[in-house]
């Protein structure tokens, strides 16, 4: 084997070893040149070279339309205790933008990133295509809100809005040993969304995925509608999966800080390439037990990383799942126990789900892909009422300003403002060209001004 190899190879062992992970090169030594290719391209973290590369394949994919953008929207937010879809809400950032807001902004900055990424004139870009997967309890009101928002600065033709599908509700079991049907009013059943896990049906049926196919598009980025720090259409992400890992599924996780809803995956390297079967088991139906599990040689959780609903699909995968699944092939529904509306009040009972991440042994034998990511960068859910101590609008909030704060000092300004500071997503995706802007001054208030408005280009 050529020193080259060696190199690398003392270098990944080092690295492994610092991350109590130096047990993945006890073979080392038996292994053939090709297995210790194999082994070194699992474990080795990523170069900045690397990143560097695969950002701008994914702005190439941007830029030439190869890849669109997926939110998944259907979810009725019963937790959040509003009524309204999630993302219309409100964080109560300074701006206050709904979530759908920020989310469209972003997609305008990463358009113009995209441009200058490839050298070209903003209208050279294609129009990064949105689709969006709402539900009956969410449709009309998704659109009102895009509308009486113009669309928020998108063109309306590059957001495409698609239904999923409802399932009944059931009573929990009878004498018989099964549910029976809930009557929500006299004339009608109580129905549910299908879960995220019906956006597979949903985009063969509604035309979505031939439509994609037509436009070429490659790949989806996907994302949940009440994550207030996500990167949706990430190009670093998205040019890993699609030119790195040239991935069929890829999924971003974080590593686990004491709270179960795990992905296993049994490479264990991160922030690194990973190629092999992926599963996601839901936090809600994890054993206790399993979640704290851990490796006694090493300490490591078993179930080390937590989904954050962010996934890569190939156009060509999403096909194949759709087939497979309109040909009566199915994955399992999942059971959330609720108080179900009824023409005699509220009842216990049950709603069935399908998960979007049940369809991922499909892809066993294929390629997937695991992307580890930083909590406090991608991933701020708002699923419980204000005032919640966790995953709340308030903890959402703290953490983008906190997170954009950061931006700001990294770019040399200060922030004296004791929550921090908003920077709009038309300013900055991910904290880059904020230097000319800030560097030397202090922001004492978390809404500022030029922080919200992109600057005009210099003549
Ligand atoms: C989801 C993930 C969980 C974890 C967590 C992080 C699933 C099944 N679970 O859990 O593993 O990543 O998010 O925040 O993915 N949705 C629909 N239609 C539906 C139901 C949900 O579009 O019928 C959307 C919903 O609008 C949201 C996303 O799917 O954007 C996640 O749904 P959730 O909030 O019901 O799932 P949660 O938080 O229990």
């Amino acid at each position: 084997m050529s020193s080259e190899v060696d190199q690398r190879a003392s270098k990944a062992r080092a690295a492994a070893e610092a991350a109590g992970q130096g047990h993945v090169f006890e073979h080392w030594d038996a292994l053939t040149d090709a297995e210790k290719e194999k082994l070194l391209s699992d474990v080795e973290d990523v170069t900045p070279e690397q990143e560097v590369e695969w950002t701008q394949h994914g702005f190439r994919l941007i830029a030439e339309g190869r890849v669109a953008v997926l939110l998944l929207a259907g979810g009725q937010g019963t937790r959040l205790g509003s009524s309204a879809p999630k993302g219309c809400y409100d964080i109560q950032l300074p701006s206050h933008k709904s979530l759908f807001q920020l989310q469209a902004e972003r997609l305008l900055r990463l358009q113009q990133l995209a441009a200058e990424a490839m050298g070209t004139a903003a209208a050279a870009v294609k129009p990064l295509q949105w689709y969006i997967m709402t539900s009956a309890f969410t449709h009309a009101e998704t659109i009102a809100h895009f509308e009486a928002g113009g669309y928020f600065g998108l063109q309306p033709g590059q957001v495409h809005f698609f239904q999923q599908g409802f399932l009944p509700c059931l009573t929990e079991e009878g004498a018989l040993g099964r549910g029976k049907l809930i009557l929500e009013a006299r004339g009608s059943l109580a129905k549910a969304p299908d879960g995220n896990g019906g956006v597979y049906l949903s985009l063969a049926r509604s035309g979505a995925l031939d439509a994609m196919a037509a436009a070429g598009v490659e790949c989806l980025d996907c994302y949940c509608v009440d994550n207030a720090l996500a990167r949706l259409g990430d190009p670093r992400f998205v040019g890993y999966c699609h030119g790195g890992a040239r991935a069929d599924v890829g999924v971003f996780a974080r590593r686990r800080v004491g709270e179960p809803a795990a992905t296993e995956q049994p490479s264990p390297s991160s922030s690194s390439p990973s190629l092999g079967p992926l599963a996601v088991l839901e936090y809600s139906e994890l054993d206790p037990s399993l979640a704290s599990a851990a490796n006694p040689a090493t300490g490591q959780l078993y179930y080390n990383w937590s989904n954050i609903c962010m996934h890569y699909f190939s156009v060509a995968w999403l096909r194949r799942v759709a087939d497979s699944l309109l040909g009566g092939g199915g994955t399992p529904y999942h059971v959330a126990r609720k108080r179900i509306p009824s023409v005699s009040g509220p009842v216990p009972g049950i709603k069935l789900e399908l998960f979007i991440f049940d369809t991922f042994a499909m892809a066993a034998g294929e390629r997937t892909a695991l992307v580890e990511v930083e909590r406090s960068e991608e991933f701020a859910p708002v699923k419980n009422a204000p005032g919640s101590a966790t995953d709340s609008p308030d903890t959402a909030r703290a953490a983008v300003l906190a997170l954009h704060a950061g931006w700001v000092r990294a770019a040399g300004g200060a922030v004296a403002a004791a929550e921090g500071v908003e920077v709009s997503p038309l300013v900055s995706y991910g904290g880059e060209g904020l230097a000319a802007l800030v560097a030397g001054k202090t922001y004492d208030s978390s809404l500022v001004p030029e922080l919200q408005q992109p600057q005009p280009a210099a003549p």
